[in-house]
């Protein structure tokens, strides 16, 4: 019997958690032959919730659950934690100006850094999913001098898995014929879902769509599907969301496929002229667990702009932030 692995989700009582934490349990994420400790974190007023979502995880039974910690404390929540999922934020509310949205969720990125700064392993891959997701690892990064930057980073497998769903649609093929797709900058509607590199059944995407389909459909569609999700089901993104982080980690664990490569938010290295330091959504290749930013992608003017616009923004929610660290 392997020694069971920590692992810890936060906002374990949201929606999200509600697909996520089940398939953690079933192994979907460190396979069929590895016990699982889950460490779960929610403010005190959502314990209660997780209490019902604790029973319900009992009652699977689950082989390769060795034990569930429930917990308001972050602290205790990442104790020599190997992989961390922060799921949990403020969600905005009517009414809420993105800089007030930008600040409460700022605080909890900041408790959350220091906390796993103090506890975490100092191997931990921390995965922010919670939005805005690419300035709260900024946050969490800066709250945790301890610990490399290159053990953090955000979301955007979703926005990825969408772009390549689409192409997929379009083309008529399987969604594994589809490769090398890249989804640029922030998890916004500014982010640049790009099919310049993509290939389908190893021609290049640009040869089989109408760069007309790809502007102005391909690219909106990609950038707004949360809210059309939103409008269609009266509830966010969950199970897709709880995939793409499963798949982000994952992939992050085991690497990616031979001649792919997958869309991460990272620390910039200053790659493509995006300022060091900055989180940012690039197409990345992992090998023995660590990920690389794919350097030398020829990136015409278009794209070019699209990068520097999603740079521009991420520095003003920096700068919203700036005063908190
Ligand atoms: P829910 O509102 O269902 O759940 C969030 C949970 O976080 C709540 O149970 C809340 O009590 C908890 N929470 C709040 N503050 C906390 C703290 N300080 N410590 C621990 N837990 C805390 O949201 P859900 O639909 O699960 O979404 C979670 C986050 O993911 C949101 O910020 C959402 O915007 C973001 N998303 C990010 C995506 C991405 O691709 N990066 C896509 C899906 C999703 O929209």
């Amino acid at each position: 019997m392997k020694t069971p692995v920590d692992i810890a989700v936060t906002g374990a009582a949201g929606q999200i958690s509600y697909s996520l934490l089940f398939r953690l349990a079933a192994g979907d994420l460190l396979g069929p032959d590895q016990p699982i400790v889950l460490r779960l974190l929610e403010i005190t007023p959502a314990l209660e919730a997780l209490n019902g979502v604790l029973m319900e995880l009992n009652d699977c039974a689950f082989p390769l659950l060795h034990k569930i910690i429930v917990t308001d404390n972050p602290k205790v929540a990442f104790e020599h934690v190997d992989y961390a999922f922060l799921v949990g934020a403020k969600p905005r509310k009517h009414g809420m100006l993105r800089s007030d949205l930008l600040s409460q969720n700022a605080e909890i990125f900041l408790v959350q850094g220091r906390a796993l700064n103090e506890v975490a392993s100092r191997n931990v891959k921390v995965l922010v999913t919670g939005n805005p997701a690419n300035t709260n690892a900024y946050l969490a990064i800066n709250s945790a001098p301890d610990l490399a930057p290159e053990c953090f980073a955000a979301m955007t497998m979703l926005d990825h898995t969408r772009a390549i769903s689409q192409l997929a649609e379009k083309c008529g093929v399987a969604t594994k014929d589809v490769k090398n797709v890249a989804v640029w900058g922030n998890h916004s509607c500014m982010q640049y879902p790009d099919l310049h590199f993509a290939r389908v059944k190893g021609q290049a995407a640009l040869e089989l769509v109408e760069r007309d389909w790809f502007v102005n459909e391909f690219m909106p569609i990609v950038q707004h599907r949360g809210s059309e999700v939103i409008k269609a089901r009266g509830q966010s993104s969950a199970a897709s969301a709880a995939n793409a982080a499963i798949m982000h980690m994952h992939t992050w664990i085991h690497g990616t496929e031979e001649g792919d490569w997958v869309s991460m938010a990272v620390p910039s290295d200053g790659s493509y002229g995006i300022e060091s330091g900055l989180v940012y959504s690039f197409p990345v290749m992992v090998r023995n667990g660590q990920y690389e930013i794919v350097k030398g992608l020829d990136i015409n003017e278009f794209g070019l702009e699209r990068l520097r616009q999603n740079q521009v923004e991420l520095i003003e929610e920096r700068q919203a932030v700036k005063h908190l660290l």
